[in-house]
């Protein structure tokens, strides 16, 4: 039998083709009218009450009425879990993971745990404890760094070594700052060049350091000036001062070029100290430069005021040679000078320049609320201002996301600054891209934690939705695209690590409600790859070295023979004579500082800190480096404050 009820089911009666008269078709249409009303308002009411009643948790609407933020942290705290399933599933412990072909890959012979080690603290602030213990079984149990291979300073500096002591400061598990000073010491010998700039590479088996093997063998101007975070906390965690020198010495030698108005060119060469050709910009190259001045000041709890110099200067120089406005809606931007200061100025500006609206309100603020910052009495017009544009700033870095078809930032964007555009930006066919970076949800964040204006959110929560449409792929993965100005955009087939380490990472900390604030911007600084190192008081161990030249000056030195000068800072990985190196820290530990008042008590007290540090390093600059370097500062502190009741 045929299933004939499928076109003639048994009651099927065909349709009589009548024509209705006039009065009785008006009396239809009426009747449909008060129907289809009276089903409106049954759905408006019925759709009202399941909102509200039956489902109170979910969001009330993306763009404009959303208020879940429990909610919202919890689905970035998806995205992490899921991106992260499938790289243990398919690409476990490799450097680099393609999520649409499923693939790892390592960069060098063996792995260098760059997925991995840049996610520990997220996935330690997002309690994941799960995910956490297998990747910190890896990292105690497979991490070496000891074959034979070049790796980028500064790549490898602000993610591995920044990722290991941030684990190590919120877990405080020893084994991470082990691994950290084992790494710290091979990547000391790319600061053997005759400025004291690092080279571009290191070798990770023989210490030594490479040149660029273009640009003329220049380094990068932000590589160079993006190590000083990672290094000086490494210092103080093992109470070895050399790394200190090191770092602190590159901005002593970056400064004596005394750069016009605050602002560099974005190549510097370490043979010789000075910047090479005059291309200047807050992207790529040059970003982190101007980061690293300001949060070097708040690292040392504002105790070194050298770098908010530095920082100021540069701040007043790009808001005098970089900064312009869009047309029609008069966006506030950074463009890039190719030639200098004198030269012509371009409209282009990466998406890396976007975390100038968190770096400016920082500096502004410092970390705290604005209205405290407001209430201080070192508010000024200067620091209102730079609030005023780091709010600026990062609404343009939000509109290049929201003026996209994905919702998604460009790599790259190039303002219209002419009459009578139409639209605030366009975007060049190369420069389509979209690598998951985090710079503009990190100054949303930023912003957020100083302002509490939900507005921050609410875009946070756009840009999140749009990397939960595009990027995200039908088995949970979430990959780059190749271009954010079409729908649906082609996918780029690579994860970058940065997604889990700061952009899914700051998205978390947006949406954070906790009673206690996690991580306050007044208590830690985040490096450049997000990785929170908490801010810490100097002691005599570290001292600011240096100050800036002015005019012809001659370089002024700080703390008499102990303080470092260029060129004579020892190192330990080309020093073989262990005991001339143990008797010239100890030197150096035991010399009088001159950035603090000198008093007779303290020289005493600095002799005993010498001995006090010699004794709780087992081998200053071998694997096991210092035990618990926390352990030494506490005594340095201990011994300091009994000292100076002792004189009250
Ligand atoms: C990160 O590795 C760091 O934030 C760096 O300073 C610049 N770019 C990427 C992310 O975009």
């Amino acid at each position: 039998m045929l299933p004939l009820y499928k076109d003639k089911p048994n009651d099927y009666t065909p349709r009589v083709n009548k024509r209705a008269s006039v009065k009785e078709r008006r009396k239809i249409m009426l009747y449909k009218g008060t129907i289809l009303l009276i089903a409106f308002y049954v759905c408006f009411y019925v759709g009202r009450y399941l909102k509200t009643e039956v489902f109170p948790e979910q969001f009330q609407d993306s763009k404009n009425e959303f208020s879940n933020w429990g909610e919202a942290q919890l689905k970035v705290k998806q995205a992490f879990k899921d991106s992260w399933a499938q790289y243990e599933k398919y690409g476990w412990g490799t450097d680099e993971y393609h999520p649409v072909s499923k693939k790892g890959k390592n960069m060098g012979p063996e792995p260098l745990g760059w997925i991995i080690v840049d996610s520990l603290d997220t996935m330690l602030i997002m309690g994941l404890e799960e995910e956490y213990k297998v990747a910190e079984s890896w990292v105690a149990n497979e991490l070496k760094y000891d074959f034979d291979y070049d790796v980028n300073v500064f790549e490898t500096t602000i993610r591995m070594l920044g990722g290991l002591l941030s684990a190590y400061y919120l877990s405080e598990n020893e084994m991470y700052l082990e691994k950290a000073t084992d790494l710290g010491n091979k990547i000391l010998g790319a600061f053997e060049s005759s400025s004291g700039l690092p080279y571009s590479s290191v070798n990770l088996k023989t210490g030594k350091g490479k040149k660029n093997h273009v640009d003329n063998g220049a380094s990068s101007t932000a590589e160079v000036s993006t190590l000083q975070l990672e290094f000086k906390y490494l210092s103080k965690l093992t109470g070895e001062s050399l790394y200190w020198e090191k770092v602190e010495k590159i901005m002593s030698v970056l400064d004596d070029n005394k750069p016009k108005d605050g602002l560099v060119p974005i190549y510097v060469h370490p043979d010789t100290g000075k910047y090479q050709g005059n291309l200047i910009r807050l992207g790529s190259r040059g970003d982190s430069y101007y980061e690293y001045m300001l949060k070097q000041y708040l690292q040392t709890v504002e105790k070194e005021p050298v770098y908010l110099s530095m920082y100021k200067e540069s701040v007043q120089g790009m808001k005098d040679h970089l900064l312009k406005h869009s047309k029609p809606n008069n966006l506030a931007f950074f463009g890039e000078l190719e030639h200098g200061l004198a030269g012509e100025f371009s409209n282009k500006m990466d998406h890396l320049v976007c975390f100038m609206g968190g770096l400016l309100a920082l500096g502004a603020t410092e970390g705290v609320s604005i209205e405290t910052a407001r209430k201080s009495s070192g508010w000024d017009s200067i620091k209102e201002d730079d609030f005023l544009l780091a709010k600026d700033i990062t609404h343009t870095c939000y509109k290049m996301y929201a003026d996209t078809a994905t919702g998604l930032s460009p790599e790259i964007v190039v303002f219209n600054t002419n009459e009578g555009s139409t639209e605030d930006f366009h975007i060049k066919p190369l420069d389509k891209h979209n690598l998951q970076r985090p710079e503009t949800v990190e100054s949303l964040f930023i912003l957020y934690r100083i302002t509490k204006d939900p507005i921050y959110r609410k875009w946070g929560w756009e840009i999140f939705q749009s990397f939960e449409k595009y990027g995200k792929l039908a088995d949970g993965g979430y990959t780059s695209l190749d271009d954010v100005t079409t729908i649906p955009p082609k996918k780029r087939d690579n994860l970058e690590s940065f997604w889990l380490a700061e952009t899914l990472k700051y998205l978390y900390l947006l949406f954070d409600d906790s009673e206690e604030e996690i991580l306050p911007l007044d208590k830690v600084v985040f490096n450049t790859e997000a990785h929170p190192f908490p801010v810490f008081e100097m002691n005599p161990l570290f001292k600011t070295g240096w100050s800036r030249k002015k005019q012809d000056e001659a370089r002024v030195v700080k703390g008499g023979d102990a303080a470092p000068v260029r060129g004579d800072v020892h190192d330990p990985v080309h020093n073989n004579d262990k005991a001339e190196r143990k008797k010239e820290t100890t030197t150096k530990k035991q010399a009088p500082s001159a950035a603090k008042p000198a008093k007779p008590a303290i020289e005493e007290l600095k002799d005993q800190i010498g001995s006090v540090a010699e004794e709780v390093k087992e081998a200053p600059f071998g694997k096991k480096a210092s035990t618990n370097g926390e352990d030494v500062n506490e005594i340095l502190e201990d011994l300091i404050q009994e000292e100076e009741e002792g004189e009250e």
